[in-house]
């Protein structure tokens, strides 16, 4: 497979670094984060490192079959860490939480962000930062890669390219799975019962009440839902249990963005996602409101000091289609 990046001054880098290391996912994880963080806390385990996997967040109930998921600590805590490595986000903010640490190192696939230093590896052409993990672990010690790490990987791919359907799957992409099954015996199925099809009762009765939320704007270009708090705790369901909602309205015909809006009281803001499916750009959209992502799948965050009503209309201005 064709390696578009160095991974080697990195490689080195951890396998001669010393001191205790934390790997921290971003806030509201997901599949690929934590993926990833898992698969290079087993092997650095194996290399017998000092080695912490935290987040602010717990591990959502459908990455709970990872293993090692179980070994998250909750951030933020009193420990100060020699290096934390920042995994699959663009920026320490992204974390939710301060973490103390005499050193950053960012693995990760997003465009723009903080940079930490030489040892950073961010490359923007991978569909998921559980590839560049991959990359960098095989010229670590390839011999580290085993099953579990394997699943960790192959279910960072998965999640991050809508299970091998978005515009980010190339034929890399599916090389790697096929190599991570082939080789490693990942199990596809396994994967894809646990992380789609666990669904709890809570989460479609929330789904039926979004999409009664569900607008189309610009003559049938962009479509945009909700979600209220209020209803979430009603139904007993949290943030979590939304994951995914937004693509609903991104699979209307003739839809080319959808805008999916979490009302977040506690942090005093709308959560914004945003997804495309023709060649909208919406990392720029979000960007202009202090967020960030990929082409296709991007989101921000904008003070609840706006209406609803009012927060729609910012981002269809901004949304120029
Ligand atoms: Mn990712």
């Amino acid at each position: 497979m064709p390696l578009k990046k160095n991974y080697v001054p990195a490689a080195e880098f951890l396998k001669n670094f010393k001191g205790s290391i934390l790997l921290a996912s971003h806030e509201n994880p997901d599949g690929d984060t934590v993926g990833s963080a898992l698969a290079l806390y087993l092997a650095l385990k194996k290399l017998g490192k000092d080695i912490t996997v935290g987040c602010k967040d717990k591990v959502p109930y459908f990455l709970e079959f990872l293993p090692a998921s179980r070994d998250y600590i909750k951030l933020p805590t009193e420990r100060e860490f020699d290096l934390c490595i920042i995994v699959d986000a663009s920026s320490h903010t992204r974390l939710g939480v301060p973490v103390k640490a005499k050193k950053f190192m960012r693995i990760d696939h997003h465009k723009g962000g903080d940079f930490y230093g030489e040892h950073d590896l961010i490359d923007v052409e991978a569909p998921a930062t559980a590839l560049v993990a991959y990359y960098l672990l095989k010229n670590l010690n390839e011999e580290l890669i085993d099953r579990d790490i394997a699943t960790c990987i192959y279910t960072g791919l998965a999640t991050d390219t809508g299970f091998f359907i978005n515009s980010n799957t190339d034929a890399d992409t599916l090389k790697l799975a096929a190599y991570l099954v082939k080789r490693y015996k990942v199990d596809p199925h396994e994967v894809a019962v646990n992380v789609k099809e666990r669904n709890p009762v809570r989460r479609l009765k929330l789904l039926s009440k979004v999409l009664d939320t569900l607008e189309l704007h610009k003559g049938g270009k962009v479509a945009s839902i909700y979600v209220l708090k209020e209803w979430m705790d009603k139904l007993g369901a949290t943030y979590e249990d939304t994951e995914g909602f937004v693509n609903y309205a991104r699979s209307i015909d003739g839809v080319e963005v959808a805008i999916f809006i979490i009302e977040k009281p506690e942090e005093g803001v709308w959560k914004i996602s945003l997804r495309s499916k023709g060649n909208f750009d919406v990392s720029k959209v979000c960007e202009k409101f202090g967020g960030g992502g990929h082409e296709y799948a991007a989101g921000c965050k904008i003070d609840r000091k706006y209406s609803l009503e009012e927060v729609k209309k910012l981002l269809l201005e901004a949304i120029n289609l």
